[in-house]
Order: C-alpha cells, then sequence, then structure tokens
C-alpha cells in the first residue's frame, strides 16, 4: 500500500505538498476527493472539509502542509529541504511562511479577478469529470462560491486591487533577477522557502491561464522555477550554497515580507492577545477581526488570522534556539532586511496545532 493525498491540481496547499513529495520521492497517489471521501475520510478525521490530507499507509491522517513536510522529513531521511546552517535556514522559514499566508492575497485576487469562469470550469471538471460542460459548471460554481466568499474577508477590492498588483509585479521582478542567479532561493536544491513560495505561485499565479500569461510575460524566470518545482528532474539532488550564503538578490524579498507583512502579523498577534485574555480556554477562531495592511502602497484591512501567528513561530522558535555567533548573524541579516521587529516580536501566546486545530500550548 502506498500512501494517499487527497488533493486537487487547483489547490494552493496540494500545490505545496504535492511538489515536496515528488522532491522527496515519495511513493504515494493523489485522489480528488469527492463527496464519500469528504464525508467519511476527511471531515471525521480533521473536523472540517480542508485539503491537502494524507493518509499514511498506516491509516495515520496529516493535515497541515508544514505538517506533511516535517513527517516525511523524519520518516524518509535523505536529503533535506531544511537549510542547516542558521542564516539559511531562518530565511528558509521566513520566506515558507511569506508564501502560504501573505501571498494567498495576489494568489486569489488573480485567480478570482482575472481567471473565475475558468476556475469554475475547473472545479467542476475535477468534481465530475465525465459530466457535461454545463453540470460542470453549475457543481464548480457552487464549490467556488465558498473561495469566492475569502476575496473580499481578504482585503481584495477595487480599493487595495491596485496595490496589489504592484506588488506582486515587483515582486515578480525582484524573483526574475534571483533565478537569472540560482536554480532555487538557497542554490541548487529547493528549500522550504521555496515549497513555502510555490503553493501561491503555482495553482493560481502560474496553471490558472490568465495568471499564467501575466507571470511568463513579466518573469519569464520565476515560470521556469515554477516548472523545476513542479516536475523535479531530478529528486533529492541539489546542494544549498557553501558557507550560509542568502543570497543579496533575496534581500529585496525578505525586505517587501518585513514591510508588508510582519506589520500586519504584528497587529494580528496584538489582537489576538486580546482576545485570549478576555477569552481563557475558548477555541480558537479563524480570526481576530480585522487588521490593517498596506501593500504595494496602498491600505486595507484583511482577517487576522491566527494561523499566520502559528507559522511565524515556527521561524521564530528557529531563532531562538540559536546562541552566540549563529544567533548574532541572524539578527543582523534581520538587520539588512529591515525585519528588527522580530527580534522581540512577543508572540501573546504559545500556540501549537493539535488534532488538526490550533490551540494555545
Ligand atoms: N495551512 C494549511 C492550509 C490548507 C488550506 O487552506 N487548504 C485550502 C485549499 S488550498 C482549503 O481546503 N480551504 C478550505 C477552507 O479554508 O475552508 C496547509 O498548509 O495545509
Amino acid at each position: 500500500m502506498t500512501h494517499v493525498m487527497y488533493g486537487s491540481p487547483a489547490s494552493l496547499f496540494s500545490g505545496k505538498a504535492r511538489a515536496y513529495l515528488d522532491w522527496k520521492g515519495v511513493d504515494y497517489r493523489e485522489v480528488s476527493p469527492n463527496l464519500q471521501i469528504r464525508n467519511e475520510v476527511i471531515v471525521p478525521a480533521v473536523g472540517r472539509m480542508i485539503i491537502p490530507v494524507i493518509e499514511l499507509d498506516n491509516g495515520t491522517i496529516l493535515q497541515d502542509t508544514s505538517i506533511i513536510i516535517d513527517h516525511f522529513e523524519t520518516a524518509e531521511g535523505g536529503p533535506s529541504v531544511y537549510p542547516r546552517t542558521p542564516r539559511q535556514r531562518f530565511a528558509a522559514l521566513l520566506l515558507e511562511c511569506f508564501g502560504d499566508e501573505w501571498l494567498v492575497l495576489p494568489a486569489m485576487h488573480y485567480r478570482w479577478n482575472y481567471n473565475e469562469e475558468w476556475i469554475l470550469e475547473e472545479f467542476g471538471r475535477n468534481m465530475m469529470p465525465d459530466a457535461p460542460r454545463e453540470q460542470q459548471l453549475a457543481a464548480g460554481t457552487m464549490i467556488g462560491q465558498q473561495f469566492r466568499g475569502f476575496v473580499p474577508v481578504l482585503g481584495i477590492n477595487e480599493a487595495t486591487i491596485p496595490g496589489i498588483e504592484a506588488s506582486y509585479e515587483a515582486l515578480l521582478a525582484d524573483l526574475d533577477a534571483h533565478f537569472a542567479k540560482h536554480p532555487f532561493l538557497f542554490g541548487s536544491r529547493p528549500s522550504i522557502g521555496d515549497y513555502g513560495l510555490i503553493g501561491p505561485l503555482y495553482a493560481h499565479l502560474y496553471r490558472d491561464p490568465a495568471s499564467g500569461e501575466i507571470m511568463e510575460r513579466l518573469a519569464p524566470r520565476v515560470a521556469e522555477w515554477v516548472e523545476r518545482m513542479v516536475k523535479p528532474s531530478e529528486p533529492l539532488s541539489g546542494e544549498f550554497l557553501s558557507d550560509d550564503a542568502v543570497p543579496d538578490t533575496l534581500i529585496p524579498v525578505l525586505k517587501r515580507m518585513m514591510r508588508e507583512h510582519v506589520p500586519f502579523l504584528t497587529e494580528t498577534a496584538r489582537m489576538f492577545g486580546e482576545w485570549h485574555a478576555a477569552n481563557p480556554g475558548a477555541e480558537i477562531p479563524r480570526a481576530v477581526g480585522m487588521a490593517p495592511f498596506t501593500t504595494g502602497g496602498v491600505s486595507g484591512e484583511g482577517a487576522a488570522r491566527v494561523f499566520s501567528l502559528w507559522m511565524l513561530q515556527r521561524a521564530l522558535d528557529y531563532l531562538a534556539s540559536l546562541e552566540g555567533d549563529e544567533r548574532a548573524a541572524c539578527e543582523a541579516l534581520l538587520k539588512d532586511m529591515g525585519g528588527e521587529a522580530l527580534i522581540d516580536f512577543g508572540m501573546p501566546a504559545r500556540l501549537a496545532y493539535e488534532d488538526h486545530t490550533l490551540v494555545v500550548a
């Protein structure tokens, strides 16, 4: 028996998990979840409908791509996507958080404002491959409504769209310059940071046709990196750069995270602290209100998602584990990227992900 991944070609986080599993050489098959899998496997095990979900060959269910990746890193051994040296590892964890939690803005904007009809049909094709087109469109529209509903909640609207597009186009230019010099973020091996970025940059921003045309036109080297990521020609190969080098070409990308994402995370943390003080022991909600953000010079408000803090905590835990020269090297890197706010971030409560749910540890 092999492992099963319940996932879908159009899903952001399925793309992250799939790219990793394929590079890692994991023996698995991917199954598109139908209603029965949803009701009999995913919802009973996870408590809600979400993909990707992995069912291991021993029946264990894993959810959350970071948990899935960490499971196989330990279970399979062999070359790792986690750099061993401090600056690279810390920067890679930051970029995983940035990709997973911040680049959903451009991903969802371009999908729903440039590819809506296509994606509704695509959802339908995945659900009922043999049905006539009209029926596929009707089924896809039902599923699509839920995801379309996330768009305003994330803070994507007429006022913020110009900023989201300006920021995304500038990010593409920065990444295009980086990939002119390096195949992956930190050398010739993909890192956990590459897997964070591939989620949004594959399904929504490369595979959706109108988005893919934009990426090919503005940043062809980013499109080539996407192809290297999702069709690894040599799994388990490559090296991270020597001497713990973080390429200069990544500094603008990290600066963007510090400038746009970190203030939003800081406000999310403050709001979560208030919520936690007022609701001790209560189940953690997905969002603790709407927090202000600025992207591409334009300001808006988006759902303050507690999960984003758990992703940031992964990077901050690593920083906290370092001492002496190693810690000093990471703090110097933070200063280079304008990330001093992360040195004493002050997470209001420690978070843990237990039984597929966020809890205060
Ligand atoms: N952080 C999770 C996120 C998974 C996720 O958001 N999956 C999306 C599809 S790409 C989903 O199923 N969303 C349903 C929902 O959020 O209600 C992970 O890394 O697996």
